[in-house]
């Protein structure tokens, strides 16, 4: 492996950092989040569909309807990308685009086959992702019903038979704890349910649809191609070295980060989290084989990360939380920079995140870590042109958080690759448009005019080199 650091001595501190030879550099984004055409071609309603028209789930009932309008402007998105030099492009597909029921929707596998074909062209590699959220409402149950596990699999090889022939990377889930806790506990996301219970089915049946779906790929691919899962990992730090702090910071942590990573990579459910769950697992859950389907071989970990979270033992909250073995766990905020979402700066968090997985889980498997998302929303100026100039604020959170990731690389972490969130500003979810984290922003009109970031990302993206 080619791994160089020359130092540059700039400020003492800055170093000419080489990447290795292969290193992926790319973008990420999400169906819903920007495509818009919400209903065309047959597409029915996803759970995000319906969740945007609750009163009160999204600000300003906000919704994805139009969003940028990527279903009709994919190829000026794909030219931008690559005059930006970015060499991976990682997309999601909206399930409910491209099936209604069993039925092929032709329109919608027309779209994805020609953004792949788009991409090949300028020399691309499309990283598809299965799973982004937007689940067809129509599942009864949605993923606290065993049978969406089931329907999953049908989906991902209807897709497969369509784009297996040019998509080399499959991911199935992305960020199941949102999909899971957030969703079903919480009820912050789609389809806001605040059951306790029904969020540890859901969180089991995903991981279930990802291993089932894993051994289905692998069969119709016979090791052709590259497959795994993208986890988000929030790390958790004690606020002290109380026995309640730690205690506190434990149970976060296997909710939110162990709960995910344990039963794919070791077969197994964390002995500490099922207990702290004992009241709400529910009985009849695991069924013989789960774990073992779960557990089946990747390829590649995805990693999302945006911050680290310290916390303390405190009062049981009241309502609804998606720490729910946690509800007495209190954040402590530190004295570092925040993003527009509020989520404390820590670009060393992501470097002991890369270095723990590895260690841990990843390296001895000879599964490698892709950074599928990093990057931050903050609330960017535009001047009279729309131009974006985040120099002081994006840029640094992505050279600081691409120094990490070398670091790591440099402390033996197999990290093969970092995909900046987002290519465009885009819908964020129950916060609507105004959290911007795109390297190109996207404004009223829905023109696309890259930021400082995004030219500076693409330079190092081409040389595959960072001054840091
Ligand atoms: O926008 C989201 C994305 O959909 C999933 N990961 C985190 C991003 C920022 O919140």
């Amino acid at each position: 492996m080619l791994f160089i650091n020359h130092d540059i001595g700039w400020a003492g501190r800055l170093m000419l950092r080489q990447f290795p030879r292969g290193f992926r550099f790319g973008s990420a984004t999400s169906a819903y989040q920007i495509e818009g055409a919400a209903h065309a071609g047959g597409r029915q309603d996803s759970i995000w569909d319906v969740f945007c028209r609750v009163p009160g789930a999204v600000v300003r009932g906000e919704n994805g309807d139009v969003a940028c309008d990527h279903y009709h402007r994919y190829a000026e998105d794909v030219a931008l990308m690559a005059d930006l030099g970015l060499g991976t492009y990682r997309f999601s597909v909206s399930w409910p685009r491209v099936l209604d029921g069993d039925r092929v929707l032709p329109e919608g596998m027309d779209f994805y086959s020609r953004l792949v074909d788009e991409l090949l062209a300028k020399g691309i590699e499309p990283w598809l992702t299965l799973y982004h959220w937007d689940l067809p409402a129509a599942l009864p149950g949605g993923w606290t019903n065993r049978d969406t596990a089931s329907r999953f699999v049908d989906y991902a090889l209807a897709l497969h038979d369509r784009l297996g022939d040019r998509v080399r990377t499959w991911t199935t889930l992305n960020e199941p704890w949102c999909s899971s806790f957030l969703s079903y506990a919480a009820g912050i996301h789609a389809p806001g349910q605040t059951d306790a219970a029904a969020s540890i089915r859901a969180a089991h049946h995903l991981l279930l649809a990802h291993g089932w779906t894993v051994q289905a790929l692998r069969a119709a691919d016979d090791h052709e191609n590259e497959l795994g899962v993208t986890l988000n990992f929030t790390p958790v730090i004690s606020a002290s070295q109380s026995a309640a702090d730690r205690d506190v910071a434990r149970r976060v942590d296997g909710t939110a980060n162990r709960f995910f990573v344990e039963p794919i990579m070791t077969g197994d459910y964390p002995a500490d989290v099922r207990d702290d769950l004992a009241g709400y697992w529910p009985d009849d859950l695991v069924h013989e084989g789960d774990l073992a389907a779960i557990s089946t071989p990747i390829d590649v970990l995805g990693v999302n990360y945006y911050t680290t979270n310290v916390f303390r033992a405190g009062e049981a909250e009241a309502g609804p939380t998606p720490h729910i073995a946690a509800p007495d766990a209190v954040q402590v905020l530190r004295d570092l920079p925040q993003t527009a979402m509020g989520w404390e700066v820590d670009p060393d968090g992501l470097r002991r995140l890369l270095t723990w997985l590895h260690t841990d889980y990843t390296g001895s498997a000879g599964v490698k870590l892709v950074v599928t998302e990093n990057g931050a929303a903050f609330d960017d100026q535009p001047d009279a042109d729309g131009y974006v100039d985040d120099t002081a604020t994006r840029l640094e959170y992505l050279r600081r958080h691409l120094a990490a990731v070398h670091d790591a690389i440099g402390e033996g972490a197999d990290v093969d690759g970092y995909l900046a969130w987002s290519l465009l500003d885009n819908f964020e979810w129950a916060l609507g448009y105004d959290k911007r984290f795109g390297i190109v922003a996207v404004d009223a009109e829905l023109r696309r005019i890259p930021k400082a970031s995004a030219a500076w990302y693409g330079q190092v993206a081409r040389t595959a080199t960072l001054i840091g």
